[in-house]
C-alpha cells in the first residue's frame, strides 16, 4: 500500500514540544477524525460551540476531561481546517499545562478514543505527501528546528522557503526540454531528422552542469554552517588529544589518560565559539601498531583528517625528537591547499616557566616553534600559526580559539545564496552531475541519441529525488526516521 492511501484514513496525535516541562505543552493531532476525537475528551466552556461544525482558525478554551469525568486539565485549542493546516489535513493543537503526567494522560486519551501515536516526522510527512510542501523543504523543517546558530538558521530558512527547490525546479524544466527535443527525434528516426540543434544542446547541457556543480560546491560551505566547520585533532599518541577536546568542548567527553592509545574511536562534539559552529573530531593518536582495534581506530584518523576543514596537529612539546617523525608522516595525510593547518605544541606548562604577563604564550618555547617551523617547511607544509599551549592548563586555548574564528570570517552565506547543506541532496547532485557529463560526452561523440537521451533521464531522476518529485517509500522511511515525534 503506498503511504498516501495508508495514512488517509489514520488520525495521529503527539506532543509537539519535546519532553522537557515547561509552562505549556503542545500536543498536535491531525485526521479526518480529528474533531470527532476532539469532540470525545475537550468541552469547550462556551455551551453553544458545536465543536464538530468550527471553522478553521478558530481558538477555543474549555476543559479536558478523563474517561471518570474528573476534570484533567483546562486547555487552548486551535482548530485547523483542512488544506489550511500544516499537514493539509484537518488537525487542531492542545495547548495543555506543561506536565509530562498530563501530556502522558492527554495522548491516551486520544488514542483509546480512536487515534494513533505518531510516528518520528509523521506530520511532516503528511505535508509532504499532502503536497503542502516539497521533500527538500520538509526536511528543512528539521534543520530548522536543530539550528543554533544564525548562519544555520538562514540555510534551513532559505531551504525551506522554497530558494533550493526553484533552482532544481528550473533545471528540470531545461533539462525536460532537451530530453523531449530528443524523443522527440526519435519517434522520427526512420527520417532521420535533427530538431535540435547539437551545438545549442551542448550548450545547454554546459550550462546545466555548470549550475549542479556550483550547488555540489556549495556543499562544503553548507556543511560547515549547519555541522559546524570539521575540525580534526591530530597526532601521535599521548600528546593531550583528548585532554584539547574536553578543554574546547568545556566538559570531559573523551577519556584522559596518561596510557598511550587511550583513544580508539573517533569522538566528535560541535561547540559555537563566537557564533561560528565549530565540530571538533578528537582521533586515536597514531604510532606503529598491530593490535587491530587500534588500526581500524587510526584508519578512522585519516578518514577525518581528510574530511577535516581544519586540522589541529598536536605535538608533545616535553618531546622535541618526536617532531619530525610526527611531522613527516602527517604531512603525507594532510592536504595543506584546501586545508588549514594549526600546529600545536602541547604540555608547554612542563618544560617552560610561564613569562609572559598574559601566560598564554612562554617566551621560552620560541626555539621550539623555530624549530616546528622549520620541519613543517621541509615536509612541504605552511601552518596558519604554530602555538604553544596546554590543554591541561588551558593556557593558549584563548589565543587558539580566537584565531579558529578568525580563519572562518568568510563563513556565512550572502544574502539569498542558495546552499546545499544535506548530504542526501548532495549526493544526488552528484549522481546527476556525472550522467549529465555522459550525456555531454556522449552528444559530442555522435552516440545514439537514445543512449543520451536515457543519461539525460538518469539525471533528472536524481534531482527529481530531492524534490520529491519521484520518491519511493523507502526514501521516505529513511528521511523521516530522522525526525522526532511530533514534528
Ligand atoms: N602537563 C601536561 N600534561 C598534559 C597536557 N595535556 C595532556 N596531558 C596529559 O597527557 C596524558 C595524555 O593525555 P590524553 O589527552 O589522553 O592524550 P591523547 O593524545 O588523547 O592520547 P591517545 O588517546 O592515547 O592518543 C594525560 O596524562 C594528560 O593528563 C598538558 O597540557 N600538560
Ligand atoms: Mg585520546
Amino acid at each position: 500500500m503506498s503511504e498516501l492511501s495508508n495514512i488517509e484514513n489514520t488520525t495521529i496525535c503527539a506532543c509537539s514540544t519535546g519532553n522537557n516541562s515547561g509552562a505549556i505543552a503542545v500536543v498536535r493531532i491531525s485526521g479526518p477524525q480529528t474533531l470527532e476525537i476532539l469532540s470525545k475528551v475537550f468541552t469547550p466552556k462556551r455551551e453553544d460551540v458545536k465543536l464538530l461544525e468550527v471553522p478553521g482558525y478558530t481558538l477555543l478554551y474549555g476543559y479536558i476531561y478523563r474517561q471518570d469525568s474528573t476534570l484533567l486539565d483546562d486547555v487552548l485549542v486551535s482548530i485547523f481546517r483542512e488544506p489550511h493546516s500544516y499537514t493539509g489535513e484537518d488537525s487542531a493543537e492542545i495547548s495543555c499545562h506543561g506536565s509530562n503526567y498530563i501530556v502522558r494522560e492527554l495522548l491516551s486519551l486520544l488514542t483509546d478514543n480512536g487515534a494513533k501515536y505518531a510516528g518520528p516526522g509523521d506530520f511532516t510527512k503528511r505535508a509532504f505527501l499532502n503536497g503542502k510542501m516539497d521533500l527538500a523543504q520538509a526536511e528543512a523543517v528539521c534543520d530548522l528546528i536543530s539550528s543554533e546558530t544564525k548562519a544555520s538558521h538562514d540555510v534551513a530558512m532559505q531551504q525551506m522557503r522554497g530558494g533550493f527547490s526553484k533552482e532544481l525546479e528550473a533545471m528540470r524544466t531545461n533539462l525536460l526540454q532537451i530530453v523531449s527535443l530528443l524523443e522527440l527525434e526519435l519517434d522520427f528516426s526512420e527520417e532521420e531528422v535533427q530538431f535540435a540543434d547539437r551545438k545549442e544542446l551542448q550548450k545547454l547541457l554546459d550550462d546545466s552542469c555548470t549550475q549542479i556543480n556550483s550547488l555540489i560546491s556549495s556543499f562544503k560551505l553548507g556543511n560547515a554552517l549547519k555541522n559546524g566547520v570539521p575540525v580534526a585533532i591530530v597526532g601521535a599518541t599521548n600528546t593531550g588529544k583528548s585532554t584539547l577536546l574536553n578543554a574546547l568542548l568545556r566538559e570531559d567527553r573523551a577519556i584522559v589518560s596518561s596510557i598511550a592509545g587511550t583513544t580508539r574511536d573517533t569522538i566528535e562534539d560541535v561547540m559555537n565559539l563566537d557564533g561560528v559552529l565549530f565540530r571538533f573530531i578528537d582521533t586515536a593518536g597514531i604510532r606503529a601498531t598491530l593490535e587491530q582495534i587500534e588500526m581500524m581506530g587510526i584508519e578512522r584518523t585519516f578518514y577525518k583528517i581528510r574530511q577535516a576543514q581544519i586540522v589541529l596537529m598536536m605535538l608533545d612539546s616535553t618531546n622535541p625528537d618526536g617532531f619530525q617523525e610526527s611531522i613527516q608522516s602527517l604531512s603525507k595525510k594532510i592536504n595543506n591547499s584546501e586545508q588549514t593547518l594549526f600546529i600545536l605544541l602541547n604540555k608547554c606548562d612542563k618544560n617552560t616557566i610561564l613569562s609572559h604577563a598574559d601566560k598564554t604564550a612562554p617566551a621560552s618555547n620560541e626555539d621550539l616553534v623555530e624549530q616546528v617551523r622549520a620541519l613543517a617547511a621541509d615536509a612541504g607544509l605552511t601552518p596558519a600559526a604554530i602555538l604553544p599551549i596546554s590543554a591541561k592548563q588551558k593556557l593558549g586555548l584563548d589565543v587558539l580559539e580566537s584565531m579558529l574564528v578568525e580563519s572562518q570570517k568568510d563563513l556565512n552565506a550572502s544574502g539569498n545564496m542558495v546552499l546545499v547543506s544535506n548530504m542526501r541532496h548532495y549526493s544526488a547532485l552528484k549522481d546527476a552531475y556525472n550522467a549529465l557529463l555522459r550525456a555531454n560526452v556522449a552528444l559530442g561523440e555522435h552516440v545514439p541519441t537514445d543512449l543520451v537521451a536515457q543519461d539525460i533521464r538518469e539525471s533528472l531522476y536524481s534531482i527529481g529525488t530531492i524534490v520529491g518529485a519521484v520518491s519511493t517509500d523507502e526514501i521516505l522511511g529513511n528521511i523521516f526516521k530522522n525526525f522526532c515525534i511530533g514534528k
